[in-house]
């Protein structure tokens, strides 16, 4: 029952919804009806009553479970699968299981919490609960393994425009898959991928975004590097776009975002279309033209990062003159997250 008194709220978009028409439509008494608002209050939509005009729910309620995320998902079919849980130890850790299982092309899993989010080279990320998205996503491209790099840059594509569609907030991306905002990591993105011979049996895209975090919930060594968008919204009060300041966000509108964004550009890359996501991806750097300093193995370069090849290296002219292209590893950006 509480299903379709959310439905009826959902459908009236932001408008009152009056107690009577409620319960004409569920056949239920105006106190059971408030009874069921009650319920939905409790597991977290923002509901505004007035005892005149009804109920209306307030959209950016940020509630996240597998029916939010599902609710108008207009994918054909990344997350029309979806698993998701309050807390987990790793997203990547339970996809690659899943997908080593046989789950589906485009499977999805979402948790509020994890216990021991993955970074990259065994790194940690925080992912504490009720503030950000930590997902990942299950692919099974026809591709061959070197053509993987591709489907991360479109991932960090993806995130970029999806955050851009639902908050208004403007990111950029340091390559090859650090998502920055206001000079700190709003999301970082972890790709592992299973491959036989020259054959990709899946790959699992992890991306996680801070999204509603304040001051508190990020360790001291990681506020110096990390934001989240409510963060830079409330930060940015001068911002052009006011209806952007200090907002929670919904997570579960950004992640089905980021899976509309995802399917066209996965449609593009099993087309072969792959020009598309370099120029998307360019658009977006904030690494190109900027100097860096790359470590290839264990050597540090300095130089000026110049462009992205179609197989995903990034070209580097270096100071001593000459010109270096890297595929993975660590890349600095000066003015970025530690590099001065
Ligand atoms: C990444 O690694 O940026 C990839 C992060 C991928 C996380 C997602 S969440 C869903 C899925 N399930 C997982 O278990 N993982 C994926 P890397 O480039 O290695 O960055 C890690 C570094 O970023 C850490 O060493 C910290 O310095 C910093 N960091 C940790 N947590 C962070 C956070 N929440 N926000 C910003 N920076 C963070």
């Amino acid at each position: 029952m509480n299903n379709l008194v959310l439905e009826k709220l959902k459908e009236n978009s932001g408008q009152y919804v009056s107690g009577q028409i409620l319960s004409e439509m569920l056949g239920v008494s105006r106190t059971a009806v408030w009874k069921y608002i009650s319920d939905l209050k409790k597991d977290g939509y923002i509901i505004d009553a007035s005892s005149k005009k009804g109920y209306r729910l307030i959209l950016s309620s940020d509630v996240l479970n597998s029916s939010e995320i599902s609710y108008g998902l207009k994918t054909d079919k990344l997350g029309k699968t979806v698993y998701y849980f309050d807390e987990i130890d790793s997203t990547n850790s339970y996809a690659k299981k899943a997908a080593s299982e046989g789950c589906g092309d485009g499977t999805v899993i979402v948790a509020d919490c994890q216990k021991s989010g993955k970074g990259r080279l065994g790194r940690q990320w925080n992912s504490g609960p009720g503030t950000g998205i930590w997902m990942s996503v299950v692919l099974r491209p026809d591709i061959l393994p070197e053509d993987i790099q591709v489907i991360t840059l479109a991932a960090s594509v993806a995130v970029v425009r999806a955050i851009k569609a639902v908050t208004g907030i403007i990111t950029g991306i340091k390559w090859p898959n650090d998502i920055i905002l206001d000079g700190k990591k709003v999301c970082g993105i972890l790709t592992e991928i299973s491959t036989e011979m020259e054959q990709v049996n899946f790959l699992v895209l992890g991306i996680g975004i801070n999204v509603n975090h304040t001051d508190e919930d990020f360790p001291e060594d990681l506020s110096k590097v990390a934001t989240s968008l409510r963060l830079y919204s409330e930060n940015k009060c001068n911002y052009p776009n006011e209806q952007i300041c200090g907002k929670i966000f919904n997570r579960s509108e950004i992640i089905k975002g980021v899976l509309i964004e995802l399917e066209g550009l996965y449609e593009n890359i099993k087309k072969g279309n792959i020009r598309g996501i370099i120029d998307g991806w360019k658009k977006y750097s904030v690494t190109l033209g900027k100097e860096v300093i790359i470590t290839i193995r264990n050597s540090k370069y300095t130089g000026v990062a110049q462009d992205i090849t179609v197989d995903g290296r990034l070209r580097v002219a270096c100071s001593d003159g000459v010109v270096r292209e890297v595929l993975s590893g660590e890349v600095s950006v000066r003015g970025l997250l530690g590099y001065v």
